[in-house]
């Protein structure tokens, strides 16, 4: 292992020995602990992204580095060729902790898109009757679930899809937050599901309408459609709730889970659904290496844990609720911000200017100068996520940091 003494160094080994698939911010971060991550040489942030949510419990938090480390010690994979003592108590204690029948364990968040794709295409042909290799799927405008050539299939941003073709066939689109558009699309009876993000996180922290979700769901409802919920992002109390489709009363048909599953820790994800759906796909049908691996499933029990026994929902819809107050108020007194939106800890502003400005990115390299790492997700628009754990005179600090930084640009 090479000594990296700088910054710089980093960079340079990145620049000449990786694929130029990112523009990360200039940071270099070598230690991360609860809500803060410090840099080679010393400087320490608030991380204000968390890993685009993965990281809700805090970096490096030490019960589930313990059950890491326990569980490391013992079986960390066994493939699913066999057994082991540790799969089936996990499958216990998360279908009970989002109340569930089943669940088929993944490693990223794409592979749950994936995988509840095929499970939603597979019961239109085994339990709806559509007709063979008719099935199709319905998303909405603005999606992300990932890189994968279905999940760039079904994504309206170029940059994600352009030059990767040809594409899924079966996909079609609505428009978010469109319930006359879904009407129309699922009254076509070879529709079998409709994926959606109860916030889009990618397209800037879009949430809809109250009663959007629940009257989607309804709609699914009346055209035996599934349900489908992508939480890859927006569950797990980033939007103070433990899911987002909590704030409606429904229950997704299926339900995907990714990112916070294991904090950040490793890849974990997981589809959870009812028996007639799951059931439906039969042994050596689908599946992963390190799906539902002992080491995952040890991690994700005390990621879980945590977000239940530290109380990180409740923190997040408090303090989410203070930093949207404080963010409205610098709205008031800057015309740089247009505006704040989001739920929980899952907050974007919205900067005054053209959505291929650099403002956005130079504010950002301000906040780094000034102690808070955030990034631009779509040109104009800064996405602030950061860890559940943190507190109120934390939060109080933060805004300070975001005002001063906004009010100062120049
Ligand atoms: C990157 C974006 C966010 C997701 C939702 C599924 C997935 C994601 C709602 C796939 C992943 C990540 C991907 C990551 C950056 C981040 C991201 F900017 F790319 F779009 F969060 F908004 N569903 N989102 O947000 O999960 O396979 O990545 O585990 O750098 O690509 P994954």
């Amino acid at each position: 292992m090479i000594n990296i003494k700088s910054s710089s160094e980093a960079i340079a080994l990145e620049s000449k020995f990786g694929a130029k698939n990112y523009h990360p911010l200039p940071v270099v971060l070598s230690k991360g602990k609860g809500v803060y991550l410090y840099d080679i040489e010393g400087n320490k942030y608030y991380d204000f992204l968390s890993a685009y949510s993965a990281v809700n419990q805090g970096h490096c938090h030490p019960k589930i580095l313990k059950a890491l480390n326990n569980q490391a010690a013992n079986l960390t994979l066994t493939s699913r060729a066999f057994h082991n003592d540790i799969l089936g108590q996990y499958e216990k204690f998360i279908t009970e902790f989002f109340g569930y029948d089943r669940v088929l364990p993944m490693n990223t968040g794409v592979e749950g898109g994936e995988t509840a794709v095929k499970l939603c295409r597979r019961w239109g042909y085994d339990i709806k009757g559509i007709p063979d290799n008719r099935a199709k799927i319905i998303f909405a405008e603005g999606n992300f679930w990932g890189r994968t050539l279905a999940a760039i299939s079904s994504s309206t941003d170029p940059t994600s899809r352009v030059g990767f073709g040809p594409y899924m066939p079966g996909f079609e689109l609505v428009p978010y937050n469109d319930l006359k558009a879904l009407e129309r699309a699922l009254s076509d009876p070879d529709v079998a599901g409709f994926m959606v993000e109860p916030i889009q996180g990618e397209a800037g922290v879009v949430v809809p309408d109250d009663g959007y979700m629940k009257n989607a769901y309804d709609l699914c409802r009346k055209n035996n459609v599934l349900f489908i919920a992508d939480e890859v992002q927006t569950g797990i109390a980033r939007t103070g709730m433990l899911l987002a489709c909590d704030y409606e009363d429904f229950k997704p048909d299926i339900l995907i889970l990714g990112k916070a599953l294991s904090g950040g820790v490793l890849p974990v994800s997981a589809v959870l659904c009812r028996d007639e759906i799951m059931l439906t796909i039969k042994p050596g049908e689908h599946g992963s290496t390190y799906g539902g691996n002992p080491l995952a499933c040890a991690v994700a029990m005390a990621a879980l844990e945590v977000i239940k026994n530290e109380n990180l929902i409740e923190n997040a819809f408090g303090l989410g609720n203070i930093f949207r107050s404080r963010m409205n108020q610098l709205v008031k007194k800057c015309d740089l911000v247009s505006l704040v939106r989001g739920k929980g800890l899952l907050n974007a502003i919205v900067i005054n200017k053209s959505e291929d400005s650099e403002v956005a990115w130079d504010i950002c390299l301000k906040l780094k100068d000034n102690g808070l790492l955030a990034k631009p997700t779509h040109g104009n628009i800064i996405r602030f996520a950061p860890p559940l754990v943190i507190n109120e005179q934390q939060i109080h600090e933060c805004c300070d940091i975001i005002e001063k930084t906004i009010i100062e640009y120049k």
